[in-house]
This record gives C-alpha cells, structure tokens and sequence, in this order.
C-alpha cells in the first residue's frame, strides 16, 4: 500500500539537461529479459573487437533491421549478424512499442527504431566515454532501458574534457536522448558486484535507434 503511495509522488519524468530525460521504474524488465533470452538464443552475445584491436568489455547482441557492430574496419550498421551472417533477430513489437511510446512522451513523436543494440555488463566491465555518432539522421533521440544490476552513467558534454554529470540509472529506468544532447560524450562506470533478482550479477542495457 505504502508502495504505492509513493509512487504516486514520484515524478513521472525528470530533465537531466536539455535533450536528456530520464523516465524512472518505467520499463517491465522481466518481459524484455524473456525477449532478450530469445533473441540470444539466435544471436548469441559476443566481446566484438576494437577498432584498435582490443575485446570489448561489454557483450553485445542486436535486434531489429541493422545491428552494431565493431571490428577492425571501424564502428557501422549491418542487416547481418557477423557471426551467423544471418540477418539479425526481428524486433519484438513490445521493445517498439516502449521505444516509441517514450519518445513520444519526451517530445519525439513518430520515433520508429530500426534498431535495438543489446548490451551485456558483467561486475567489473565499462563503457569508455564515446559519442553515438553513426545513425543517419540526429534528429531522431535514443532511447535508453536499463535492465538488472544499476550503474552510473556518465554524461560529458561536446568534448569528453572536464567532468560529467553521474547519473543513476536502475532496473526499468528509461532515457531519452537527442535534440542539443545527441551528439553529447557519455559512458558506463565500472560495474560494481551485486546482486539483482531478474538479471544476478548482470546489467543489460537496450538502446533504440533510427539507424538508416
Ligand atoms: C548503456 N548506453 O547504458 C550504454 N548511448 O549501457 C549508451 O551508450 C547510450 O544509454 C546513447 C544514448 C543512451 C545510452
Ligand atoms: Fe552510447
């Protein structure tokens, strides 16, 4: 009762900065972890590769019309998975719908995702600061769902100099990334051990995008 009382109070949407809003306990995460254990079953997480020849940290796994992928050649969108040179898992329509349905209420209408990037963090692992830079159109936001183990996300500015804002992000918590934000630097802490009882020692993370 006292639950749910509280989450009356909560606002249902807070403005980190311009372009970025963060949506708290928004996402049911146990249906997207049976979503992602599918899509994995059929394209399995893997440690891709470094531009500059290092194993990622991160696992990662795609859905929807391209995926991302990093290799020796550079960071790009394919319609294939490398490893099965299939084409990447269809989107389930309930990631779509989340994605959409969020963006609209941050101020994107229309947004339609043709791609669903699906990261994999174990106790230990990061995300070096990078930007998101390789969709075709930065009109269109990010849309960002945290799943497990919580984390903090660092958010730099137009250059990864000086400090960032650390945001908290928890199991369900979505956000909304574009307008004057969307080129912004950001990245992953170290993850640090504990236990979450959807996921164990696991973050996953699911970003949306328009890709092509
Ligand atoms: C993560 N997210 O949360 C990594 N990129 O695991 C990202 O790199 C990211 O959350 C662009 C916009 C939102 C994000
Ligand atoms: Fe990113």
């Amino acid at each position: 009762m006292m639950k749910d009382l509280f989450a009356d109070l909560r606002p249902s949407i807070e403005n980190i900065s311009e372009g970025v809003s963060l949506f708290p306990a928004y996402a049911d995460t146990a249906v997207l972890m049976t979503q992602i254990e599918s899509i994995s079953r059929l394209a399995p997480f893997r440690h891709m590769q470094t531009p500059g020849g290092h194993k990622m940290s991160v696992a990662m796994t795609n859905c929807g019309k391209y995926g991302w992928v990093s290799g020796p050649a550079g960071y790009s969108y394919s319609p294939r998975d490398p490893l099965s040179c299939d084409n990447w898992p269809d989107m389930p329509e309930c990631f779509r719908a989340l994605a959409q349905s969020v963006a609209g209420k941050a101020g994107f209408p229309d947004f339609d995702p043709d791609s669903c990037l699906i990261n994999r963090y174990a106790p230990g692992t990061k995300l070096t600061p990078h930007q998101d830079k390789n969709e075709r159109d930065m009109r269109w936001p990010i849309v960002s769902v945290s799943i497990g183990v919580s984390a903090t996300f660092l958010l730099y500015g137009n250059t990864r100099d000086g400090s960032a804002k650390h945001i908290l992000l928890h199991d369900g918590d979505v956000l909304v990334w574009g307008g004057k934000a969307r080129l912004y630097y950001h990245g992953i802490k170290t993850i640090k051990t504990a236990d979450h009882a959807l996921t164990g020692k696991l973050r996953y993370n699911l970003t949306f995008r328009r890709a092509g």
